[in-house]
């Protein structure tokens, strides 16, 4: 019998992040590519294949004004083709291992630089504000893009709800912790909890949603269940998933992929084809389902709404 080992996976199937990871684990002598085929399996229990489980209903109305005309990949790839190093390296892992996952009860902490800090359980978030659906462009930092139908509502309803002070200048958000449900952080080099944060004004722009579902159904596991959010004109690793707290802070928070990376990773990530990974290029990317390359617009297409957030910025130097 023949084994895949990674070394067999054709290159297109392996993006150059998950290859750097990969070795990195290796190189930390611990992991699932250090100990072969055996060791996912080990990592993640029995992974889930039949689909039977149902899916709770989450209807919202599109809102037009937010929505680009593209066609929205199709359910399969936005629920198959996920980043979610919590369940896993592979792209198709999340949907595998992600049922562990528990997510009622759940509650966000919102806290620090604000008048009325509270937790909120995940019932209530829903009811917060009305949901919207939006289809937005989303690009992974890899180079590969999905337009997806998200629903939420924006981010800046938390605003409202706990009143940052004069003082909150940045907003930190924290995926769970819990090596149980989340059995990826047993294992490689990513500091968990995963962490994530934005700039006030990035934060309180009506395009960034607080995401509580797509495709007329509360989030898959896999896509960040049950809260995450979506910056649509930011790469992809900002769109943090399974959030827990939400902080507000006078200081620039420390984020995990800029711990992990910082020449890398910077802290803004706006889509920016002059901006180069030092290890690939931004000028264009795939679609997931398309084999032609579509040039990446600046700030994902979104640079008529947001690109005065970044006014007398150096774009090379902030990236
Ligand atoms: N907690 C957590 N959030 C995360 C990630 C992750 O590994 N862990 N991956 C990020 C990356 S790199 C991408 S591209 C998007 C993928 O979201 P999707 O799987 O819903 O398309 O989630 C982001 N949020
Ligand atoms: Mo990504």
């Amino acid at each position: 019998m023949l084994i895949k080992k990674p070394d067999d996976v054709v290159g297109s199937e392996i993006t150059p992040r998950e290859q750097f990871m990969n070795r990195r684990s290796f190189l930390a002598g611990t992991t699932v590519a250090g100990l072969g085929v055996g060791a996912g399996a080990y990592l993640f229990g029995r992974s889930r294949s039949s689909q039977a489980e149902s899916v709770q209903k989450l209807s919202a109305p599109r809102r037009a004004d937010f929505s680009v005309d593209e066609k929205p990949n199709s359910y399969k790839d936005v629920t198959t083709y996920n980043n979610f190093y919590e369940f896993g390296l592979g792209k198709d892992q999340p949907a595998e291992n992600a049922h562990t996952l528990k997510t009622r009860p759940w509650t966000v902490k919102i806290e620090g630089e604000v008048a009325k800090s509270r937790t909120i359980g995940i019932e209530e978030l829903l009811k917060l504000a009305p949901l919207e659906e939006r289809v937005y462009r989303f690009r992974c930092v890899e180079a590969w893009s999905m337009v997806v139908p998200w629903i939420g509502f924006s981010f800046s309803e938390i605003a409202k709800l706990v009143q940052p002070t004069s003082r909150a200048k940045y907003v930190q958000l924290v995926t769970l912790k819990d090596t149980v449900q989340m059995p990826g952080q047993k294992s490689w080099a990513l500091d968990w909890p995963y962490l994530e944060a934005l700039r006030m004004d990035e934060a309180m722009h009506p395009l960034t949603l607080l995401c509580l579902g797509l495709y007329g159904e509360v989030l898959p596991n896999q896509n960040g269940a049950p809260v995450r959010l979506i910056i649509p004109w930011k790469y992809g690793f900002k769109s943090i998933k399974s959030v827990v707290a939400i902080r507000f802070t006078e200081e620039m928070p420390t984020t995990t992929w800029a711990k992990q990376g910082p020449s890398e990773y910077g802290f803004y990530a706006n889509v920016n084809p002059e901006v180069d990974h030092p290890r690939w290029s931004q000028a264009s990317e795939r679609r997931i389902g398309e084999l032609r390359r579509r040039k990446t617009l600046p700030f994902n297409g979104y640079a008529d709404q947001v690109a005065k957030l970044y006014q007398g910025m150096d774009l090379q130097r902030f990236f």
